[in-house]
């Protein structure tokens, strides 16, 4: 564990909006009067109809509910774009760099509006009304920007699908949320690769059906299927419909979007956030976690399809008046200085990646970066998983010049913004670790029992009290919101996370303490990935886990045992891998798999993960207890047989 610290400089302390001890007189505020402060810092968005009440929540099993600002009416959208026009109109409210580096554009906040209005309008003229579902699977292009504020402005809830999901991802996606109408292009650009999106969604279709429209942008002009009764193409629409079109006035706790994430247990949960909350939290952490500034060029290299893309490319951004980079394409094309490239280009002052990214960028060495200026640079970020500190202090060598303070970001798609970070003014850095808890929001440690524990101490995280970006429930089953996350812990939000506390009140995360991997900072769920090899005919029993990997953080390690009979050869193994990734798409891929003629159970027939982590962690030397097992000897065999052997 590095026990560096770096201090805040004169400088950041002077020009950020909050120093430490402001960030002090802030948060006592906050946890003592939720109501106060949050009342005083809803007013940072624009109402139709101002709220006369501020937090109504309930942890109570049996009754979690979960409402704030609940009698205000606002439109997000508007608060997006049309209240900046005055003042903003020609500013640039979105920089596109596209996958090649020869195109990219720049999009005023007039030029937003009148397109958004556009797309809305298509969806009007479809009959999409406030409340209706809209899926999104787009790539990252303006366009992708269009449709979710479209969306907003209308009262659609959108749902965008991560592009890289696979046609039954997708399907299932659609399904779940009854949507009628699908936003696609006709394919994806990334690292001069195409990705048959429009293809992909045809055969999504044909599994679900249900769906009357689907709008496709053309950006390659590849060759796709046009179902004429179905399928139009956005140019064409947006030729017959004005630029003109009124905000639909919603309810603070009226939805705005889901977005589907996975669990521990079963399908994807679709994430619900809701208008005004969602908005006032994600413009606020952006504001102050960035420290953004009027005239600030700002990139978050997250795509769209996850909760990062929402908050901190579009709504926190854009709702605070900023100009937002979106790039359609990845770190290492053409070569590997892209982002710096991209940063010297259009002036970056800040930057926010994933650890991933940065520990691949670090392979190829400091020459990629050295040979770029990045003297536009001033804050760096990073969010997805926990950063080692080997990475941390690389980003702030190599990348940052030793100049750019790094606010190493905890947050999940339930929590709708940041929760735990450094603000750049007020924070002293310790490289891997998140710090200190945002404003309004009370970090609990808990052991296995519940206990809360004090001081500098390890457990589980759970956050003690609600704060306004909080989802508000599994669309469609609230039920299995109270249970995923109110009942391991009673009274307080479970966040699945592990956590640890040190003597300063510094947070560390130390990763996920249920069945979830963390893959390149992309959540996958073990159960997801076991029922799809189980899905295969050669295969009669699955247990996935995660592993320790030197770039994607963890990788995913998969024992399959084969039907009797079946020969383990690896043409199988390959065969396996390829329809795991046909079956949820690429980031599902299992990095190993391990034949296993047999799996350690239980005597009640449970699997017992435990033992599957340490072997793939090759650690066979700490199994622990293994004399509860039904069948001790498996043990040997899959120890002998790890895939992971150093
Ligand atoms: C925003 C996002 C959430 C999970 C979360 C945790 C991990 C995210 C982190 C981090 C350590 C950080 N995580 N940020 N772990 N340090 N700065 O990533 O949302 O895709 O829902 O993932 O990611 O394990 O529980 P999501």
């Amino acid at each position: 564990m590095s026990e560096k610290i770096y201090d805040v400089s004169a400088d950041w302390a002077k020009r950020a909006y909050v120093d430490d001890a402001k960030y002090r007189e802030m948060y006592a505020h906050s946890v003592k009067d939720p109501n106060g402060f949050w009342a005083e810092h809803g007013k940072r968005v624009g109402w139709i109809k101002p709220f006369t009440k501020v937090e109504n929540v309930s942890y109570a099993p049996g009754n979690i509910s979960i409402k704030w600002f609940e009698d205000g009416e606002l439109n997000v959208a508007w608060n997006c774009i049309d209240r900046h026009l005055d003042k903003r109109g020609d500013q640039t409210a979105i920089i596109w760099e596209g996958d090649d580096p020869s195109e990219s554009r720049h999009i005023t906040y007039r030029q937003l509006h009148d397109e958004v209005c556009k797309m809305a309008n298509i969806l009007r003229t479809r009959n999409v009304k406030k409340g209706d579902r809209v899926t999104i699977y787009l790539p990252m292009i303006p366009e992708a920007a269009y449709a979710m504020l479209a969306c907003a402005r209308i009262g659609a809830i959108h749902s965008v699908v991560f592009g890289g999901f696979s046609p039954d991802s997708l399907a299932q996606r659609i399904k779940d949320c009854d949507s009628k109408v699908v936003i696609t292009a006709d394919e994806g650009l990334r690292g001069g690769k195409k990705v048959p999106l429009k293809a992909n969604v045809d055969a999504a279709i044909a599994k679900t059906g249900g769906v009357d429209w689907v709008v496709v942008v053309k950006r390659t002009g590849g060759k796709i299927d046009m179902n004429p009764t179905r399928d139009l193409w956005y140019h064409e629409a947006a030729a017959m419909v004005t630029t003109d079109c009124p905000c639909e006035p919603m309810n603070a706790e009226d939805p705005l979007f889901i977005l589907y994430t996975s669990g521990s247990t079963g399908t994807p949960k679709g994430v619900l956030h809701t208008s005004a909350g969602y908005l006032v939290f994600a413009s606020m952490t952006h504001q102050y976690v960035f420290d953004y500034h009027d005239g600030d060029i700002y990139w978050c290299t997250a795509d769209v399809g996850w909760v990062t893309g929402h908050s901190y490319i579009l709504y926190g951004p854009l709702c605070n008046g900023a100009t937002t980079l979106m790039f359609e394409g990845v770190p290492n094309y053409p070569d590997n200085s892209r982002f710096w490239n991209v940063i010297d280009k259009h002036k970056v002052n800040i930057f926010y990646t994933a650890p991933t990214a940065i520990r691949a960028l670090m392979q190829s060495g400091d020459d990629p970066v050295k040979k770029t200026s990045r003297k536009s640079l001033r804050l760096l970020g990073s969010v997805g998983e926990p950063i080692n500190p080997e990475a941390w202090e690389w980003y702030h060598r190599v990348v940052g010049d030793d100049r750019c303070p790094i606010v190493d970001t905890w947050w999940q798609t339930e929590t709708g913004g940041i929760l735990i970070t450094p603000l750049p003014g007020a924070t002293k850095l310790k490289p891997g670790s998140a710090t200190r808890p945002f404003f309004g929001v009370v970090p609990e440690i808990v052991d296995a029992e519940g206990k809360t524990l004090d001081g500098a101490t390890e457990g589980n995280l759970c956050i003690a009290k609600s704060w306004p970006g909080q989802m508000r429930t599994v669309y469609g089953d609230h039920a299995r919101f109270e249970q995923t996350y109110f009942s391991t812990y009673k009274n307080k939000y479970f966040t699945g996370d592990g956590c640890r506390r040190d003597a300063d009140g510094y947070y560390w995360i130390t990763g996920r303490v249920d069945d979830v991997i963390n893959v390149s900072g992309h959540r996958m769920g073990t159960a997801e990935v076991e029922s799809s090899l189980v899905a295969h005919e050669a295969v009669s029993e699955a247990a996935v886990v995660g592993y320790p990997h030197d770039i994607k953080g963890q990788g995913i390690y998969a024992y399959v045992t084969l039907m009797k009979g079946t020969e383990p050869t690896e043409a199988l193994r390959k065969e396996l891998v390829a329809w795991v990734r046909k079956d949820i798409g690429p980031i599902a891929s299992p990095d190993l798999i391990q034949f296993a003629p047999g799996l350690p159970k239980t005597r009640s027939g449970k699997i017992m993960r435990r033992i599957l982590r340490k072997i793939a962690e090759d650690e066979p030397s700490s199994l622990g207890d293994t004399s509860t097992l039904a069948d001790p000897a498996v043990v040997d065999d899959l120890v002998d047989n790890r895939q992971n052997k150093k």
